[in-house]
């Protein structure tokens, strides 16, 4: 399996974030991605190629133009009010407040994100745009007939909407990787999110169509970040009712009961008929997982990855959270692993 990826992602370091009342350093880091290449290497997955530059124009496909305009700015304008901290939000237009668009920095910056867990740095945006051009080349080469592609993306992207950024997402990876298929002559893409946290971005983005199935296993929000969005009620309205399908489970939820709801998952995308599969890999459901609570075991995401090839479908793994640094090398080959030896076997 070929994967992409690029050097970028190292631009992209925020300082810290506010955990259980502490400010903490960043749990996304860049060596996260920089574990994941190493076992990609080690395990001789494929080939590691660099992304090739799509420009903008396929990430405003997803990205509404002023929210693009302001992210890329961002950082210039905090410079030039002499500051050199990480930029964070902290005021939100919640119930009772208006949903206007202030004109300095921090209401601005409150107007475009959902939480305060998406610092921008110098380099975020040059992170964050390569991270996209990443799933773009990835996508480019499932496009083009490969069986599969592995889209080594950092920061990750499924809590960034439309016009949101939020929970250390800022670009879409995912959703403007479905985009791209359906924007060159795919008619159905299904986006299967197994990150621990709920993919809000990815959901709400694709929330109202038919042409992107989007279905997700996550911590049940009433008990997990992010909160406001992924139950179970969550169904699609208008073209896209009956096109997303949340999967919530409990904290201290196991393999036998994630793999009970990969199956319902699985079938629903066969029950869809898509053409294609995006995966937003998330590795954060490991059971040493600093942030989350699920227990799957490294072995799990072998199974995991075999399920899915049994899909039948090409597929383009996307990568999204899992914060066991030394771990997470292993649990996201894993799956491309136990993927590449079921289709083998498959054909
Ligand atoms: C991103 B991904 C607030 C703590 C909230 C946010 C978790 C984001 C997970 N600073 N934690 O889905 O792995
Ligand atoms: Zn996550």
């Amino acid at each position: 399996m070929l994967t992409i990826y690029s050097d970028d992602h190292h631009l992209h370091h925020g300082r810290c974030e506010l955990i259980n009342g502490q400010l903490m350093p960043c749990f996304e880091m860049p060596s996260r991605a920089d574990h994941v290449l190493a076992r990609v290497k080690a395990r001789e997955l494929g080939p590691v190629q660099a992304p090739r530059d799509h420009g903008l124009a396929p990430i405003a496909r997803v990205h509404s133009a002023d929210y693009l305009a302001f992210f890329e700015g961002a950082w210039a304008r905090w410079e030039a009010l002499g500051q050199d901290g990480d930029l964070l939000p902290f005021t939100w237009p919640a119930r009772t407040l208006r949903r206007v668009k202030p004109k300095g920095l921090h209401g601005e910056l409150g107007y475009y994100s959902f939480d305060a867990g998406a610092p921008i740095t110098a380099g975020t945006w040059q992170a964050a745009y390569s991270a996209a051009q990443v799933a773009l080349t990835a996508q480019a080469h499932v496009q083009a007939g490969a069986d599969s592609a592995f889209a080594l993306c950092r920061p990750p992207g499924h809590h960034a909407a439309s016009d949101l950024m939020g929970g250390y997402c800022y670009l879409n990876n995912a959703a403007i990787a479905a985009q791209a298929f359906l924007d060159q002559g795919r008619q159905r893409v299904a986006i299967l999110d197994v990150d621990y946290h709920h993919g809000n971005g990815t959901q709400s983005i694709f929330y109202a169509r038919s042409d992107v199935f989007f279905t997700s296993i996550h911590g049940d929000p009433n008990n997990e970040f992010p909160f406001f969005l992924g139950y179970a009620d969550e169904t699609g309205e208008g073209d896209g009712e009956g096109c997303n399908l949340n999967l919530p489970l409990p904290h201290g939820s196991n393999w036998a009961q994630w793999s009970k709801a990969l199956e319902t998952a699985c079938s629903a995308i066969d029950d869809y008929q898509a053409e294609v599969l995006v995966v937003s890999l998330g590795v954060d459901t490991f059971k040493e997982d600093p942030i989350s609570q699920f227990t799957l075991d490294s072995p799990d995401y072998l199974a995991m990855g075999r399920r899915i090839a049994a899909l039948g479908l090409p597929v383009l793994f996307v990568m999204e959270g899992g914060y066991a640094v030394e771990e997470i090398g292993i649990n996201a080959v894993n799956v491309l692993e136990g993927y590449e030896t079921a289709h083998k076997e498959g054909q």
